[in-house]
């Protein structure tokens, strides 16, 4: 008989099964009995992944071809665990360091019934989890009793609001349950009536300090929705009634864990009102949520003791409970807005955002301002550059141009109007221009007009996954997927170089409006050039002409980033070696990624490697390199339509494609040139460039035929003609 026996559920989500499964490796149970049950579930590879584990953990499957439900597929594992306790987990989630063994460590000590530890929600990989809990600090047990404890963990106060009575992370023991079983038709709220019927049986809790268990929402709540992610059609007043069906079973009851109980998930219910209802009591259009819903709450709160409450809270459930629904809504109102003024004396941003939406947005619209923008205000480039030089080359009279820069005093030709990025004059400038034209993703603080026109010119063929294609979510902020999603609703253009980028745009930015699949702008320059251009970039530069030029220019790493928006840059390549095989040859120019923001120390290369990080344009930097080296940045789909050879220095794929983003192609296979890993393969491959051309000249041409077959000089021609010729 094993001391416990774990019930994981397992219906979709290998990526997530991994994550879960690792975890329980990591905390080195004996011989644990873990019953795996597969409902229903038909990814590839399961069952070598499972047998993979199995030679680790001592898993026993259970398997059903056609789904069963979460509490029918619990209630089989259920009835052959043979353990002491009952640990139940489900197949998304995953254990943080030691959290079980904690568990356990506690039951042995104690012979508790109920042992538990806290639930934490989070978007997270597993590897990320760490930096959460600096925002997320965990329950202290302080001077709470054993059973507080417990039960105050077992309502939780991190977890999502619905999540009330959870039999995740706990150890039950076995007598304790007995014959009960899991209500297999009650889709979401089992686990409340579970509790409620083998709490009569428990009578010693244990809460465990350091024991979390991270409960995740996934990270696509499209493709992969968690069970708590679902439409669940009129929602909030279904979960207020499984809530008043558990308070009205344990109200009869006297015991002193019954009224614990209670008292926890009054303030849990309480919490749910203060930051979530109350705002839709006030402002949501939906009138329910002042009927219905509001008397479905009331019926709940209404035992809350309010007299805990700091003042002002307490004035507010006060009209809550005498029903006066117009008072109640003034005090929400100016709760918000007290907020809202907190928040903008604070942030001199936020000030200027609300005089732009209240302000400026009551402003007429120009109709001939183009407002533009390339890579967050850093350069004057990319796609917006090029637009604009052909509109003020043909339609100098009929438009005026705005461009948004953090640098204001930079020289841009054709003297249009500069506003500094994020300053009073941009927002003014933002209201009032008839066209956006951006290749990045819009500015947090501004939301589109209705009568406003955003061209989004996006900035690559994407190799990388991107939005809601992204696998594991490794990002800064959990919620860029919901981003993604207003973003592209913005749009009512979006430019793109070939077929392979419309679909994978459209679907990783759920876009559905309109694609101008006319080319790049910015690979007009690669066909419309002379030697006269080249000369003048090299002595912009400063380079020497006598030596051949390699462009090396990477992309960023997620995992590299230390704060929003920012990314440090390592550089693998040993420049040492590489001055004292190639310098004879070669020059190097070195380009970081926009992101990028430490600067490279390159003093004692000089002469050899260049730091060309901070010059506008790198379509310029393609028209002068003889070889470009990068790795999965999307330079080379454009740099391709040079035909000029590519090198990949990879260093690091396996955790890129497999931990970070993943990718849309096959790297080993579909791109045209060798991937390489060490800086000696990569002198190796410079050596024999003209080798490895050759080698690599078909897959160059299925490459080229493929995604740069609509460039060709005239797309900044196509689109402006497109969408202003006509106006
Ligand atoms: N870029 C650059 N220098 C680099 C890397 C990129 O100037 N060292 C510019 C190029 O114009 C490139 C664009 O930034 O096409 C986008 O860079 P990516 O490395 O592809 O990365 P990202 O910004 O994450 O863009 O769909 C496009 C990409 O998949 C996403």
């Amino acid at each position: 008989m094993s001391f416990i026996s774990i019930i994981i559920p397992f219906k979709k989500g290998k990526r997530y099964l991994i994550d879960c499964l690792d975890s329980l490796t990591e905390q080195n149970l004996q011989d644990e009995e873990i019953i795996l049950i597969i409902n229903g579930n038909n990814e590839e590879g399961i069952e070598n992944l499972i047998h993979t584990y199995s030679q680790r953990l001592n898993i026993k499957l259970l398997t059903f071809e056609k789904e069963i439900g979460v509490g029918k597929a619990r209630n089989e594992g259920l009835k052959i665990a043979n353990g002491k306790y009952i640990y139940l987990m489900d197949s998304d989630d995953y254990l943080y360091t030691d959290a079980l063994l904690n568990l356990i460590s506690a039951a042995k000590k104690t012979d508790a019934d109920f042992i538990n530890g806290e639930r934490i929600n989070t978007y997270f990989i597993k590897d990320r989890f760490d930096e959460q809990l600096i925002d997320a600090t965990p329950l202290k047990q302080s001077k709470l009793s054993d059973e507080e404890f417990s039960l105050k963990l077992l309502v939780g106060r991190q977890t999502n609001s619905m999540e009330v009575l959870s039999v995740l992370h706990a150890l039950i023991k076995r007598d304790m349950i007995g014959d009960t079983l899991f209500n297999e038709n009650n889709r979401y709220f089992s686990d409340y009536e579970f509790i409620i019927d083998i709490f009569d049986n428990v009578h010693s809790f244990y809460g465990v300090e350091d024991s979390l268990y991270a409960k995740r929402n996934s990270d696509d709540p499209i493709k992969l929705t968690s069970l708590n992610q679902e439409e669940k059609g009129d929602e909030f007043l279904l979960y207020c009634k499984e809530y008043e069906n558990v308070l009205k079973r344990i109200s009869l009851k006297k015991e002193e864990k019954y009224l614990l109980l209670k008292e926890e998930m009054l303030d849990k219910f309480y919490r749910e009102y203060y930051q979530n209802f109350a705002v839709n009591f006030a402002r949501n259009p939906n009138d329910k949520w002042r009927t219905d819903y509001f008397d479905a709450l009331y019926e709940i709160l209404n035992d809350f003791n309010e007299n805990k409450l700091p003042v002002r809270q307490k004035i507010e459930m006060k009209a809550f409970k005498d029903k006066n629904k117009k008072k109640l809504k003034s005090i929400i109102q100016i709760r918000f807005i007290l907020r809202r003024i907190k928040e903008m004396l604070t942030s001199y941003e936020l000030f200027k955002q609300l005089i732009y939406l209240n302000i400026f947005n009551k402003q007429k619209i120009n109709e001939k301002q183009i407002l533009i923008e390339s890579f967050r205000g850093d350069f004057y480039s990319d796609s917006p550059k090029y637009l604009y030089q052909y509109l003020y080359e043909h339609y100098p009279d009929k438009y005026e141009f705005v461009w948004v820069m953090n640098n204001p005093n930079i020289k841009i030709p054709g003297n249009p109007k500069t506003v500094k990025k994020y300053s009073l004059s941009h927002f003014k400038q933002a209201s009032k221009s008839k066209y956006w034209l951006t290749n990045t993703r819009q500015p947090a603080l501004l939301s589109k007009r209705n009568n406003q026109i955003l061209i989004s010119t996006w900035h690559g063929t994407p190799l990388k996954k991107l939005g809601f294609d992204m696998g594991n979510l490794y990002l800064d902020d959990p919620k860029s997927k919901f981003h993604y999603k207003k973003d592209s609703s913005e749009w009512n253009y979006l430019i793109s170089p070939n077929r392979f980028t419309t679909d994978k745009l459209r679907s990783s930015f759920a876009y559905e409006g309109e694609v101008l699949e006319y080319g790049y702008p910015r690979n007009d320059i690669l066909y419309n050039h002379d030697n006269t251009i080249i000369e003048k970039i090299k002595d912009k530069l400063n380079l020497p002409k006598d030596k051949k030029i390699i462009l090396y220019a990477p992309t960023w790493r997620d995992d590299e980033s230390y704060d929003i928006g920012k990314v440090k840059f390592n550089l693998k390549l040993d420049l040492d070696s590489l001055k004292e095989s190639i310098s004879d040859e070669y020059i190097i120019l070195i380009r970081t990624h926009y992101f990028i923001s430490n600067n490279l120390d390159l003093t004692t290369f000089k002469g050899f490697a260049y730091d060309v990080s901070k010059y506008d344009d790198i379509s310029e930097l393609y028209l002068i390199s003889d070889i470009l080296i990068t790795d999965y940045s999307s330079v080379f789909f454009d740099y391709a339509n040079l035909k000029r050879p590519i090198l990949f220095y990879t260093y690091d794929l396996d955790k890129y494609s497999n931990m970070l983003r993943g990718f849309y192609l096959d790297i080993y296979t579909d791109v045209p040139g060798p991937l390489l890993f060490t800086t000696q393969e990569v002198i190796d491959a410079i050596k024999n460039i003209d080798a490895i051309s050759e080698q690599y000249h078909k897959k160059y041409e299925e490459f080229y035929n493929t995604f740069c077959y609509i460039d060709d000089g005239n797309a900044s021609k196509r689109i402006v003609e497109k969408i202003w010729e006509n106006r």
